[in-house]
């Protein structure tokens, strides 16, 4: 039984080594990235069973995906591998200003994700099922697929987390708000940025979002290298950011909910949870790849016991 089971797309990951736009140096390495399989592996590298479900093409790219997964200790016995469409695709284009990602994932295996998978995952029994936003705008069978796990559930199922994960090169702010505010009201774990949340409903401040998602059990709104605050009940725990140098951003989010998804899972409060988050976080932005190493766990675990003062 996984502790953590994570349904999305992963796609091949293809970035210039260089660092400089791909026009200026056109050569490209390959890596992976997902935001559901990024939080798997996360939740790996912090010692609980992660599990990853999905769909890959019957390609070097699919096999690729499921390979490096496995190797990073995440379970994807799960995965089904699609005759008849591709493995999607993400290149990360340093550009002259700044990143720009360029995706090539229309009409990919995992897009043909569908509600017939409901079953087989809510059979895994997982402790935490963990979803995002970015799966429902691939496909209206996926829509369908995430709006059918959060809505029937089993009384005794396990709770399910949700990165709202609001993605503007795949939909506008404005059909995205509308169809991630349901999905985020039915689920029991959110991570949403505070920006996010702006563009995607127009609340400016943590608790307008607290307002909006009143019932939602653990509500995470992070602030960027501000901090980030849980909302539980009545209870309200704000944690700054760890002040870091930021290489490149992405990937960093699904690391916090890493952190924080395997503080819940150890019974840890909400203060060291998102201790855990941004510790996770923090690595991540410090590194060029969506998938940083962590610190090991006696590092991790003298930053959580630090005083408020010693919080760097
Ligand atoms: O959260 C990081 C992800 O955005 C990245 O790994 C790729 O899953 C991805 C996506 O759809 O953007």
């Amino acid at each position: 039984r996984p502790d953590v089971l994570s349904v999305g797309e992963t796609m091949v990951l293809l970035a210039p080594p260089s660092g400089a736009p791909l026009v200026d140096r056109p050569a490209l390495d390959i890596e992976i990235g997902g935001a559901e399989s990024n939080v798997a592996c996360g939740v790996a590298q912090l010692g609980h069973r992660a599990a990853w479900l999905s769909r890959v093409g019957d390609d070097p790219f699919g096999r690729i995906i499921t390979a490096e997964l496995a190797r990073r200790g995440v379970d994807t016995g799960a995965v089904t591998v699609d005759p008849d469409r591709p493995t999607g695709l993400y290149l990360k284009d340093p550009g002259r200003e700044r990143t720009r990602v360029h995706y090539y994932r229309a009409g990919s295996a995992a897009s043909a994700m569908a509600p017939d998978l409901a079953h087989g995952i809510r059979a895994a029994g997982a402790r935490i099922t963990h979803l995002s936003g970015i799966t429902p705008v691939l496909s209206a069978d996926c829509a369908a697929l995430v709006e059918s796990l959060l809505t029937e559930r089993a009384p005794d199922a396990g709770p399910i987390s949700f990165d709202v994960n609001h993605r503007p090169a795949l939909w506008a702010a404005g059909p995205a708000g509308t169809a991630l505010l349901p999905l985020a009201r039915a689920a029991d774990i959110v991570f949403i940025g505070r920006d996010e949340a702006e563009a995607l409903w127009g609340t400016a401040t943590d608790d307008a979002v607290r307002a909006l998602l009143p019932d939602v059990g653990c509500l995470v709104v992070k602030d960027a290298d501000i901090g980030a605050t849980c909302y539980e009940g009545e209870q309200r725990t704000f944690v700054p950011a760890l002040a870091v140098d930021v290489v490149e951003p992405v990937g960093a989010g699904d690391a916090f909910a890493a952190g924080f998804l395997s503080g819940l899972l150890d019974g840890r409060p909400a203060r060291d949870r998102l201790r855990l988050g941004h510790i996770a976080a923090a690595a991540t932005l410090q590194s060029v790849s969506d998938l940083a190493v962590l610190p090991p766990s006696a590092e991790r675990e003298r930053l959580i016991a630090a005083a408020d003062a010693d919080w760097p």
